[in-house]
């Protein structure tokens, strides 16, 4: 084998992530099902839980989780290719994106897929039971997405959105669609003239949920025809930017970050802020119960745990209640890290940005361990100081 092979569905979220950044690099790759024999046998006990996209490397190596898959492959891009910003404010604010399309977004992303049945479940039953049952007979595969439909409808739950508040969701979902719309009519990625992790992470809940699906589909061809537009250009593999003329393939001039971003960014600062500080409260409460963590330890015990009871925080003035899911401090501790990454001045002007967006509570937030990966996994990292005011 010299390709790379990406283990997929087309109707998941985070493979929509990976699939975009092998295509926008032109790197050589097929995909496969998860549905097929060779994943479950193979791969889902090498990796130690069911989960999507998992990368195989030309050698073999196999790569879970999206972050990861994107590290290992720009390893191989020189500078000006990279998905990392080179300068402080467009780098930290990159993460912040990442971050918050690969997580912030779950809300609206699963809602439009799960309360929607009417327009949406005759695609989706087909779609899902194509690529997880593969040849199956028709009663098979009604089977296998039944199963697969009913996990992700409590999932919808988990991420907040009740019968109550539904209406206020979609109404934030709307405001930010307008405000992506607005900023994407100035350039034709996030951060200028190029995709970052930024790009990818909102290439995820944008593409296979909200672009694809069928009632969120129409919503944003109607109402953020430029929001639609980037997502088919994050499927290209060709550079394909037309409406913008000969805009150079670079990042905004001066690491700035223009109004329209700022905008974007004040947005983020209202709906994940809270929700952010609400996690790490909660990841930090639950180690403090558990004195018997140890260092290096699989987080929950088992990788396919991936949450931990539930936390109620204040979301624009309403009380919602979410799942808490501890892989958040390894995206939050990554943002760190890289707004420290540039030195005391490269700190200063992330913190400015942060402040003037309503954001730079995120940069003080850390639980008394942070969650890290090994071999696929998350563990636990060291027990540290915990900064979180009480
Ligand atoms: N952090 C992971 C998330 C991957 C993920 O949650 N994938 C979903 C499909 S889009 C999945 O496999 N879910 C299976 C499950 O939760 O059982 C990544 O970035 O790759």
């Amino acid at each position: 084998m010299s390709r790379y092979t990406l283990w997929t569905m087309p109707a998941s979220l985070y493979s929509g992530k990976a699939r975009s950044y092998l295509r926008t690099h032109q790197i050589d790759f097929v995909e496969r099902a998860a549905g097929e024999s060779r994943y479950t046998e193979d791969i889902v006990p090498a990796i130690g839980r069911w989960i999507i996209p998992v990368l195989e490397t030309p050698e073999g190596e196999l790569i879970q989780d999206t972050v990861s898959i994107i590290d290992a492959l720009d390893a191989h891009q020189p500078p000006e290719r990279s998905a990392y910003p080179a300068t402080p404010c467009h780098l930290a604010v990159a993460h912040l994106l990442e971050l918050f399309g690969g997580e912030g977004l779950l809300r609206p992303a699963m809602h439009y897929r799960w309360d929607f049945d009417e327009t949406n479940l005759p695609f989706l039953s087909k779609d899902f039971s194509a690529t997880l049952a593969p040849g199956a007979d028709a009663a098979t595969r009604e089977a296998v997405f039944a199963f697969a439909s009913d996990r992700m409808r409590s999932a919808t739950q988990a991420f907040g959105v009740t019968e109550e508040i539904a209406g206020r969701v979609e109404a934030s979902y709307l405001e930010f669609l307008l405000l992506l719309d607005e900023h994407l009519g100035t350039a034709p990625f996030l951060l200028g003239g190029r995709p970052t992790i930024a790009d990818y992470g909102f290439m995820g809940p944008l593409y296979a949920h909200l672009a694809r699906d069928p009632y969120p589909s129409v919503l944003m061809k109607q109402r953020a025809p430029k929001v639609w537009r980037w997502v088919e250009r994050m499927n290209a593999s060709n550079r394909d930017v037309g409406e913008f003329g000969e805009y150079p393939e670079e990042l905004f001039a001066d690491d700035a970050i223009p109004p329209t971003l700022m905008a974007l960014l004040g947005y983020i600062s209202e709906e994940f802020v809270a929700e952010m500080a609400a996690q790490v409260r909660a990841v930090d409460d639950w180690l403090e119960e558990h004195p018997e963590v140890t260092d290096g330890e699989v987080v929950l015990g088992k990788p396919s745990r991936r949450s931990m009871g539930t936390t109620t925080f204040d979301w624009r003035g309403t009380p919602m209640t979410v799942t808490v899911i501890p892989y958040r401090m390894w995206m939050l501790k990554r943002l760190h890290d890289a707004a420290r990454s540039k030195g005391p001045t490269g700190l200063e002007q992330v913190t400015a940005i942060f402040e003037a967006a309503g954001l730079d509570p995120l940069l003080e937030l850390a639980p008394r361990r942070w969650v890290e990966r090994n071999d696929n996994r998350e563990v636990w990292g060291p027990l540290h100081e915990a900064v979180l005011e009480r």
